[in-house]
């Protein structure tokens, strides 16, 4: 072997070369591994939206959560228990995909406590009366799924495995929401309105879910080449409204848009944009709950520290048996 061959073995294939790798297997839908080379920025991006989605299961507990104790029935009780543990679940197999990528949960926790890190606008809104429960069923999780399960088919391999099941639990969630609103909207005139006023409060919040519009996402363009996201904000935002009108006409509820109307000629329904002034305030941290949500998130984290150090002894100890064996 020559000394230039030696040279070339020992330096590996440059970053131009691999940069070209990368592409070609994600533009061929091949899933990108932890232990492949990935380029620096497309291992951020996925470390900050799979953190901010985790972030968001486990801040979205807060709002449903407040329903627990003041369930109807013991039915209804036992279901919005096993829903808000799906998304305790849910946070967990993140916040396991974010660690391939060679952060740790525990910083990343830090993160949102201290505003470093954003979660979804949806979760700094109160839930006021049962009716919530089912239109955040209905409407949080219907369009969680159709941000999802493209997301299914993510580039990256962690990420669109943990989505799959994600997707299938959501589904449930999506139809406990709208089987207990058909059930509200058989009641008395004052379940009704419950309903209709809790859809009048979710409606705009649950469009904003989608994100800002494709004009003014400085994120999509880069995220869609690398094939994190596969369609953009704009695209998932109409294909929930044109899943959502018939749902709502079935269920005998109005959505509070008055432009809301089918167009034949586009094969969608129009809709009214969102107040987008009113998502940048509450995605600074201004909404009617981010303080509070923050705040219990935090007295949350403290309280659990002693399990924390049980947990990380429990595991020392058992090291230092297996190795004293
Ligand atoms: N809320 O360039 P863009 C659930 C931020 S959990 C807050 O379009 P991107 C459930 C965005 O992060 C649902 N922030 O960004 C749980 C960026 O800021 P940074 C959570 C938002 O990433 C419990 C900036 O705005 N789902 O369903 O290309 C109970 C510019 O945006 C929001 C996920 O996390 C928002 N709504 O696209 C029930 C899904 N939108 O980071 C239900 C995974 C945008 O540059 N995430 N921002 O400072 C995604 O699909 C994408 O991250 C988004 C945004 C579509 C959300």
């Amino acid at each position: 072997m020559t000394t230039d061959h030696v040279q070339e073995a020992d330096v590996g294939p440059g970053t131009a070369q691999l940069e070209a790798e990368f592409q070609n297997r994600v533009a061929a839908d091949q899933r990108i591994e932890p232990r492949d080379w990935m380029p620096e920025a497309y291992r951020t991006t996925l470390v900050r939206q799979i953190a901010q989605h985790a972030h968001s299961e486990i801040i979205g507990m807060q709002p449903e959560g407040d329903w627990l104790g003041r369930a109807p029935s013991l039915r209804r009780k036992a279901i919005l228990l096993a829903k808000v543990q799906d998304e305790a679940g849910h946070g967990l197999y993140l916040y396991a995909a974010t660690e391939t990528l060679g952060v740790d949960r525990a910083d990343l926790t830090e993160r949102l406590i201290e505003g470093r890190q954003k979660y979804s606008s949806i979760f700094n809104y109160p839930t006021l009366s049962f009716a919530d429960v089912g239109v955040i069923g209905w409407l949080v999780d219907g369009a969680a799924i159709c941000n999802q399960v493209p997301l299914c088919r993510s580039s990256y391999g962690p990420y669109a495995r943990a989505m799959v099941r994600i997707c299938k639990e959501e589904s449930f969630h999506q139809r406990q929401g709208y089987e207990l609103l058909l059930t509200m909207m058989s009641g008395t005139d004052d379940q009704r309105q419950m309903v209709q006023d809790a859809t009048n409060r979710w409606w705009w919040p649950s469009l904003m879910m989608f994100g800002p519009p494709d004009g003014e996402s400085p994120n999509t363009r880069q995220s869609m080449a690398w094939r994190i996201k596969r369609h953009t904000n704009d695209e998932l935002r109409q294909r929930f409204v044109d899943i959502t009108v018939p749902q709502a006409h079935r269920l005998g509820v109005e959505l509070p848009d008055s432009a809301l109307s089918w167009n034949p000629e586009r094969g969608h329904y129009d809709f009214s944009e969102p107040d987008w002034d009113e998502f940048t305030q509450v995605i600074k941290g201004y909404g009617p709950c981010n303080a509070e949500r923050i705040s219990r998130r935090a007295a949350a984290h403290r309280r659990g520290a002693w399990v924390r150090e049980a947990a990380a002894a429990h595991a020392a100890k058992s090291r230092r048996r297996e190795e004293d064996r």
